[in-house]
């Protein structure tokens, strides 16, 4: 991580990576995208189910490991969680080099991955805003001696266009060093004073600090957005995925198998 990258994540809470994937791996990411897609749609309101300490229902799947939920119709989102289970296709992102460059760049504790999720957001959608502001816990920002120390940051990593009104991700800059809490709660990410649409290409990056006040403005285009979000903390941190909210990462045996050791450390909240 360079000096004048460290300089604007501290001074914004995100940085904007325009090709940060190949177009290979862009391209693999994408098929296992819509097929683990098609996989869970097919078996969204089957048994068995889990209930979130969030309240929200998954499907748990026992075949490719995954907890998936919500809906594929307008205005909705499909999740799914733990995809790393699913297909040996997302391995690159397990240690991917360039990633783990920034991750240790911003988290001075070893860091693990603490969330994995396939978002689709179908016309319509929109992620509402959260976060922003003084945040004391495990999503908190700090800068101390040492330099920036994050607690949860999340990597998107766009497999296709998302232009302006493809419901891009969306932020309000700076609002991690905010004083005060947002007094607009959980709101209208689209009417939001001060919200920002980072609009990408295939193969773009998005880093964020979770402490940012963040979002997803809505879908206008009627293009379906797929995207990959990697969270990453220090490891002691456990799964932040809504469907197993602090409970150890759901990762399969038959996936840690085929991981190196170095892979395999990005599950270890020991
Ligand atoms: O990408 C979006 O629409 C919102 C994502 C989000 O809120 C998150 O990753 O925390």
């Amino acid at each position: 991580m360079t000096d004048i990258e460290k300089y604007e994540f501290d001074r914004q809470g995100y940085l904007v990576l325009p090709g940060f994937l190949g177009a290979n791996e862009t391209t693999r990411l994408a098929r296992a995208i819509d097929a683990v897609e098609e996989h869970a749609v097919a078996r969204l309101t089957q048994p068995p189910r889990k209930k979130s300490a969030w309240n929200s229902e998954y499907h748990v799947n026992a075949e490719k490991g995954y907890h998936a939920g919500g809906e594929r119709k307008e205005g909705a989102t499909v999740i799914i969680e733990d995809f790393f289970n699913a297909d040996p296709a997302f391995d690159l992102l397990v240690n991917h080099g360039p990633t783990m460059d920034f991750i240790r760049g911003i988290v001075q504790e070893r860091p693990t991955i603490n969330n994995s999720e396939i978002r689709i957001r179908y016309q319509g959608n929109q992620s509402h805003t959260h976060m922003g502001g003084p945040i004391s816990g495990k999503y908190r920002y700090n800068y101390n001696a040492k330099g920036i120390d994050c607690m949860m940051v999340r990597m998107i990593y766009f497999t296709h266009d998302v232009g302006p009104e493809d419901g891009p991700f969306c932020v309000v800059p700076a609002t991690h060093k905010s004083s005060l809490v947002s007094p607009y709660g959980t709101s209208d990410a689209n009417a939001e004073p001060g919200m920002l649409g980072l609009p990408v290409k295939a193969g773009a990056a998005i880093l964020f600090t979770e402490n940012l006040r963040h979002g997803g403005l809505s879908i206008r285009s009627g293009q379906t957005r797929k995207t990959l979000h990697v969270g990453y903390g220090p490891f002691w941190m456990k799964s932040q995925n809504i469907s197993t909210m602090d409970e150890e990462q759901n990762i399969q045996p038959a996936t840690l198998a085929r991981y190196t050791p170095e892979q395999r450390m990005l599950f270890r909240s020991w």
